[in-house]
């Protein structure tokens, strides 16, 4: 995926989110850190940009939530920021690669903890497969079957200088 297919994703996912909720009244997009961040704050962009409202965008650190924090005594977290009140919203998760489904079950649970939304949905730039919960996404970019011994790197211009999606052999 080069930065043309990218943009162009992320211009439909936009209409998706939209035509899904009916405009963007109530939206809320929360950003799985890192590169969830970015995606969300792009998306926000062109729903500002065609429906002249601005989405909230919140920062989610899903490290506390982890169902293997035990193991990882030494897990930097770091904060999470969400600039609206997520009672009666519809939050809509932004994550850059969609996998095992673990890092969204536990953005619910760090989303459920600030309070009871309305409804969650998902947008992934990037769904791999690999599932190990029942979890899928609403809106997705590009799905790219993988092999399990594959790595799906994606570089975005905010965090990486450069916005592309490839595979890469672990
Ligand atoms: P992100 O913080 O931008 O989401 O999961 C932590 C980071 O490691 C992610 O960055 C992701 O891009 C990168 N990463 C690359 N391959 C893998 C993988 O196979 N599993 C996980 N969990 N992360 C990966
Ligand atoms: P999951 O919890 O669904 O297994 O993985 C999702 C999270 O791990 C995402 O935040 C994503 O950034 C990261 N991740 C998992 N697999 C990959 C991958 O192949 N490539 C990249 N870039 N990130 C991955
Ligand atoms: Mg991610």
């Amino acid at each position: 995926m080069d930065a043309d297919e990218m943009r162009r994703a992320l211009t439909r996912m936009h209409h998706e989110i939209l035509e899904r909720n009916h405009g963007a009244e109530g939206l809320l997009l929360a950003g799985i850190r890192t590169r969830g961040v970015p995606i969300a704050e792009r998306l926000a962009g062109h729903i500002n940009d065609s429906e002249g409202v601005a989405v909230p965008v919140g920062h989610l650190d899903i490290n506390l939530y982890r169902d293997d924090l035990s193991e990882r005594p030494r897990m930097r977290v770091r904060t999470t920021t969400m600039p609206v009140d997520v009672a009666g919203r519809t939050v809509v998760l932004a994550d850059d690669v969609l996998y095992t489904g673990r890092t969204v079950r536990a953005a619910m649970d760090a989303i459920s903890d600030l309070g009871r939304p309305l409804r969650i949905q998902l947008v992934a730039l990037v769904d791999r497969g690999h599932r190990e919960l029942p979890v899928r996404a609403d809106f997705v970019g590009k799905n790219i079957p993988t092999r399990q011994s594959e790595l799906v790197r994606v570089r975005l211009f905010e965090t990486d200088g450069v916005d592309d999606v490839c595979i890469l052999d672990r």
